[in-house]
């Protein structure tokens, strides 16, 4: 990111998570109940597991923010893991005594860090690197993306997500546009009174359900795509000046960056291979009063800078890799055959990696959105986008 800087720290069943975010502008009104709801929100989903119950994620601030707003200064956070009191002995910070330990796992989960992360690290417990590379940590980058929101917001844009597809089963299979089908208010719905997939699609909701319960009588797991939209932004935002300022290259790179995501697609992504240039390109609808287009192929995104469509940016994740049932492994330590070590898992983590992507989204929208508009103060950063509005408005005849 440009503007914005985010370092975040915490394993998995440690004490808990804390990050540092500098670059946001002074006086954004920061509300902790929106916070604590996005929190809440990345806890909900059918396919999680038992840790779900144990956690009431809430942030607690530490730094950067006074009467209820941003001082411009680094804003510090905390969400602490009330799991931790159960892994007291098994993540000893101080040395504990060899009696006191654990087994070290030794038996590498293909698909997760484990083997490759225990040969860099130079470790034989897996432990070791399982703990930073869970997805536990993505709160940390929830509560961030939930400030960029609260930026955004300030500022007319809007994030949100939905599932679209559990394993083979797809949401709204024959629409070419998505956003187009998907149900009135159901952003608004999602918000209040989440489904358990956050599926706006019900009837693909229940076979997914179905796919779901599958997987987890077969000891297995299951994976998915989900779609972030960001609605409202402002048009231009990133560049073609270098191929590391394109906003497509940074969205990819953030969504990909989330744990166990393997493909990005930005608007029709992958689509457009076998169709031909007048059915892939977006031409202005003469009828509507701004720039809009007819459809939305390229997902709001052309020659790497905004449109000001609607951004659509859609992730396939994999199963997660721990299973019941668990694949062959080699014991590192004996050089045995045996099977993959088995940790408390979910089936799938589909819709809670949704919230997570709307925080990646939100967070390199924002930090574009301060690049291009800067401001120390939120009254700068408002005045410039508004600027910037009337100017890429469409002239009337
Ligand atoms: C997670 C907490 C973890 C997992 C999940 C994400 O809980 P547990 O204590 O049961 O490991 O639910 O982690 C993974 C999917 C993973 O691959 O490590 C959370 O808070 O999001």
């Amino acid at each position: 990111m440009r503007r914005i800087r985010l370092l975040t720290a915490g394993e998995s069943h440690g004490p808990g998570l804390i990050g540092i975010m500098e670059g946001m502008p002074a006086g954004m009104r920061v509300s902790t109940r929106l916070v604590d709801r996005d929190l809440k929100r990345r806890q909900h989903g059918y396919g999680s597991g038992k840790r779900m119950q144990i956690e009431r994620d809430r942030v607690r601030w530490t730094a950067g923010i006074r009467y209820g707003r941003t001082l411009g200064s680094p804003i510090g956070f905390a969400v602490d893991n009330r799991d931790w009191e159960n892994w007291t002995d098994r993540m000893s910070i101080e040395p504990i005594p060899a009696e006191r330990r654990p087994k070290p796992i030794t038996r590498a989960r293909p698909g997760h860090i484990d083997l490759a992360g225990a040969l860099k690290y130079d470790t034989d417990d897996v432990r070791d690197v399982l703990e930073r590379a869970s997805a536990r940590s993505t709160a940390a980058r929830v509560v961030a993306g939930a400030l960029a929101r609260q930026l955004l917001a300030a500022c007319g844009v809007r994030i949100w997500s939905f599932v679209d597809q559990v394993g083979p089963i797809r949401a709204f299979p024959d629409a070419e546009d998505v956003l187009a089908v998907i149900p009135e208010g159901w952003v608004e719905r999602d918000l209040a009174d989440p489904t358990p997939l956050r599926c706006p699609d019900p009837e693909a909701e229940r076979a997914m359900l179905a796919e779901v319960d599958a997987a987890r009588e077969a000891g297995d797991s299951i994976g998915g795509s989900f779609v972030v939209v960001a609605e409202g932004t402002p048009i231009g935002l990133g560049s073609s000046s270098e191929w590391d300022t394109r906003l497509d290259g940074m969205l990819a790179g953030a969504t990909m960056a989330i744990p166990g995501v393997k493909g990005v697609e930005i608007g029709m992504g992958f689509g457009v291979v076998d169709r031909r240039g007048s059915a892939v390109h977006d031409v202005v609808d003469a009828a509507a009063a701004d720039w809009g287009r007819a459809t939305n192929r390229a997902g709001g995104i052309e020659g790497g800078i905004s449109n000001g469509e609607p951004i659509v940016v859609r992730a396939a994740q994999k199963p997660v890799s721990t299973l019941r049932s668990p694949l062959p492994s080699l014991d590192m330590v004996s050089g045995e055959p045996g099977r993959a070590h088995i940790e408390r898992s979910d089936v799938t983590v589909l819709a809670r990696a949704a919230i997570v992507g709307e925080a990646m989204v939100a967070l390199v929208v924002a930090d574009e959105l301060l690049y291009s508009f800067g401001g120390d103060a939120m009254g700068d950063l408002r005045a410039a986008v508004t600027r910037r509005r009337r100017r890429t408005a469409r002239p009337r005849r």
